[in-house]
């Protein structure tokens, strides 16, 4: 009787879950349209450089433009390429971004050897560079138990050498898994959930590939570990940490052998927020759709780029709609700086206004307070309050939040819809 209930409902459920099915598949097509729209709309910002998650995430996607695909390539060995090559004659390292290039190269399945960087006169193939900045990462973990950049990119580096075939130097290795099991990683708040799927998948490709690592008992503790944290950060809501780290979570549960079953209140989740809009900064959108697409970032390893569909057709970009004049909401902006002194500055700002035209504003405003930006594939950091820095370098951000609670956004992304307090504090980690 039992049985024949259990039967009965499952029948149900796959019947129920059939417009569902069709549901999903919408969306997921509306997201790809979305990020394929991002590679060649052109935005006020005049640096707007291609973006490799964005590649990456339309080669993992089902439908392609394969014209629209192969331009942007050309477009990042072009322009991101000269970036890269920039900041390292700066002296800064690119690990993260180097790897995500890598990634981006192979998504497309393209010959890695024939692609060189060249730094003081020296050529170099992008896989040695990026062999050479990790063993960099590696001596500053040794020396002060942590990377120069972070253990996200310091993952991202691991999973691009071990995607493209590199093995990957057991010394290297064992500082991720070492800095996991002894709990190394975080980042303040949500991003450590981040960074434990991008370890997770780093980790999860030695072992797939049967890389030799110092000891593989540790390996898979540290594996089992990132699985617990990933699993102890699901809210009630369905979101692993939140609403943009819950597409690398998913992504990492898959890699590292989860069944879907595990990770469908976090895809429901995702599928919420996909319909709400959540996702409209091109770089959230290229970390979830692999994940919607039941895809991670190890799906480039074997990634063969033959008879692939080609119909994924842009339509003419929807207008956006005008909203009615809705009027202003009054803001508050409390500057916190590195010596605990704090100012406040007040102003009215027409509702829906994002945090940066605020500040935008308020400087024109000269009220006293200025700020400056860099450019980052998630869009403009803030950088420099009132001549002070607080920048990766210095190893302190300026943390934003509002009324009391963190943005889980960047100041172009958020939204002012109501009179609110901000508060910016110039933050070490
Ligand atoms: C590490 C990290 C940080 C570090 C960066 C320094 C470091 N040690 O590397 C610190 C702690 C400074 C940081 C700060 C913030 N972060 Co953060 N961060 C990350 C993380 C885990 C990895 C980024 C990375 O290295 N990418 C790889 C490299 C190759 O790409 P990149 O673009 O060159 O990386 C640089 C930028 O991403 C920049 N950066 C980091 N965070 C953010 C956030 C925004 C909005 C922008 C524009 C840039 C930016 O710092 C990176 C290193 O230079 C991501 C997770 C993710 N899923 O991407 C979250 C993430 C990007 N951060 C996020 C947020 C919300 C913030 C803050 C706004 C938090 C806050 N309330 O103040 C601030 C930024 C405030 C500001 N000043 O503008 C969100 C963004 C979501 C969104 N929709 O925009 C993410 C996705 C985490 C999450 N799941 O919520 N972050």
């Amino acid at each position: 009787m039992m049985v024949t209930f259990i039967i009965v409902s499952a029948l149900l459920a796959l019947a129920a879950g059939k417009p569902c099915a069709s549901d999903h598949e919408n969306l997921l097509l509306s997201l790809n349209k979305q990020l394929l729209r991002s590679v060649y709309q052109t935005t006020d910002n005049q640096d707007n450089l291609p973006n490799p998650s964005v590649h990456i995430a339309l080669r993992l996607s089902k439908h392609h433009n394969l014209a629209k695909e192969s331009e942007h390539l050309k477009r990042l060995k072009a322009e991101f390429h000269d970036d890269i090559e920039k900041s390292l004659s700066n002296n800064e390292m690119v690990v993260g971004r180097l790897a995500l290039y890598i990634l981006a190269l192979k998504s497309s399945c393209h010959e890695l050897g024939s692609l060189y960087l060249t730094r003081n006169e020296i050529r170099e193939p992008l896989l040695i560079h990026l062999k050479r900045e990790m063993e960099e990462e590696k001596q500053n973990i040794e020396f002060s138990h942590r990377p120069k950049t972070s253990y996200y990119q310091y993952s991202l580096g691991i999973l691009a050498l071990c995607v493209s075939g590199i093995r990957v130097n057991t010394h290297v290795s064992h500082k991720l898994i070492h800095a996991v099991v002894h709990k190394q990683i975080k980042h303040g708040e949500s991003s450590c959930v981040d960074s434990h799927a991008m370890a997770g998948m780093a980790l999860q490709c030695l072992k797939d590939e049967g890389t030799a690592v110092k000891d593989a008992a540790e390996l898979n503790r540290a594996l089992a570990t990132i699985k617990q944290k990933l699993l102890d950060s699901k809210r009630n809501d369905g979101h692993i940490g939140n609403e943009f780290s819950t597409g690398l979570a998913v992504q990492a549960l898959l890699a590292m052998g989860s069944q879907i079953e595990e990770c469908g209140t976090a895809m429901e989740a995702l599928r919420t927020d996909g319909r709400k809009g959540t996702y409209h900064n091109p770089m959230a959108i290229s970390q979830i759709l692999p994940a919607l697409q039941q895809h991670s970032y190890l799906h480039l390893k074997n990634k063969e780029c033959r008879s692939e569909d080609d119909s994924l057709a842009i339509d003419a970009a929807s207008v956006s709609e005008v909203l009615p004049n809705q009027g202003k909401v009054s803001v508050q902006v409390e500057i916190i700086k590195s010596n605990s002194a704090s100012s406040v500055f007040s102003l009215h700002v027409p509702m829906g206004s994002s945090l940066y035209e605020a500040l935008k504003l308020l400087q024109d405003k000269q009220s006293g307070f200025t700020f400056k930006t860099e450019e980052s594939l998630w869009g403009p950091f803030l950088s420099e309050i009132n001549e002070e820095k607080a920048r990766q370098t210095d190893r302190r951000y300026w943390h934003v939040s509002s009324d009391g609670t963190a943005l889980t956004q960047g100041i172009q992304d958020y939204k002012i819809d109501s009179a609110q307090t901000f508060t910016i504090k110039n933050t070490g980690y």
